[in-house]
């Protein structure tokens, strides 16, 4: 009777460390995530307001969409407040201002810079429809793609030409003296055309979006 009193005794003794291992490993265990958690949350938050005190500087408001259908996978990209969203870029329809120019092009470019974004560089049929999508069909709008010298075209992003994915209209480009290029509706149908860099026209902005 003695020797089972004292066996049960040391049983106790025993699961009770072993409670209280457990209870003191997942105590510690909690805490690690706690402090991971706030860790990468920091960082994620620094790293997002660096960017928007940037833009910020040239922008007063944004809009946020959610994209990802599952929640794990959801994050918000925004705009500029009347900037239109398309991939993970923004665009906006512009016109400059001055009156007398020897560049209307490069006045649009610096334009659009004035506002953290360049003219629009187009990579692809999508973009392409889309951008078009949202033009007037009586109006010309410079696009990010000059000529260098010698019909060597480049983009203002500097990312590759891509003959393969460019939108020229038919017989164009024709003419070693227009060195930029505009977006326009000719014959039903939108396309590109060199014209002179002098040439008032309206403009296309782009820029990346933000990510939160
Ligand atoms: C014509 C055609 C184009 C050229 C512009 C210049 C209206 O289109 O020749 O290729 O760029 O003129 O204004
Ligand atoms: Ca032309």
């Amino acid at each position: 009777m003695v020797q089972e009193i004292k066996l049960q005794g040391k049983g106790v003794c025993w699961s009770l460390r072993l409670w209280s291992a457990a209870v003191i490993s997942i105590l510690l265990l909690s805490t690690c995530f706690i402090a991971s958690c706030v860790v990468t949350y920091q960082f994620t938050m620094d790293k997002i307001n660096t960017r928007l005190s940037e833009l910020h500087a040239y922008h007063s408001s944004f809009t946020c969409f959610s994209e990802g259908i599952m929640m794990s996978e959801k994050v918000w990209s925004c705009c500029p407040e009347d900037w239109k969203p398309f991939g993970s870029h923004c665009y906006l329809i512009s016109t400059v201002t001055s009156n007398n120019s020897s560049s209307y092009w490069m006045e649009s470019e610096e334009n659009c810079s004035r506002m953290g974004a360049h003219l629009v560089v187009i990579h692809s049929q999508e973009e392409e429809d889309f951008i078009t999508g949202i033009l007037n069909t009586r109006l010309a709008y410079f696009i990010g793609l000059w000529d260098t010298g010698g019909r060597q075209w480049r983009w203002v992003d500097q990312t590759p030409y891509n003959e393969s994915a460019t939108f020229w209209h038919r017989g164009e480009p024709n003419n070693d003296n227009e060195q930029c290029v505009i977006l326009n509706h000719r014959w039903h149908e939108w396309g590109w055309n060199d014209i002179p860099c002098s040439h008032k026209q309206e403009s296309v902005c782009q820029m990346k979006k933000i990510y939160l």
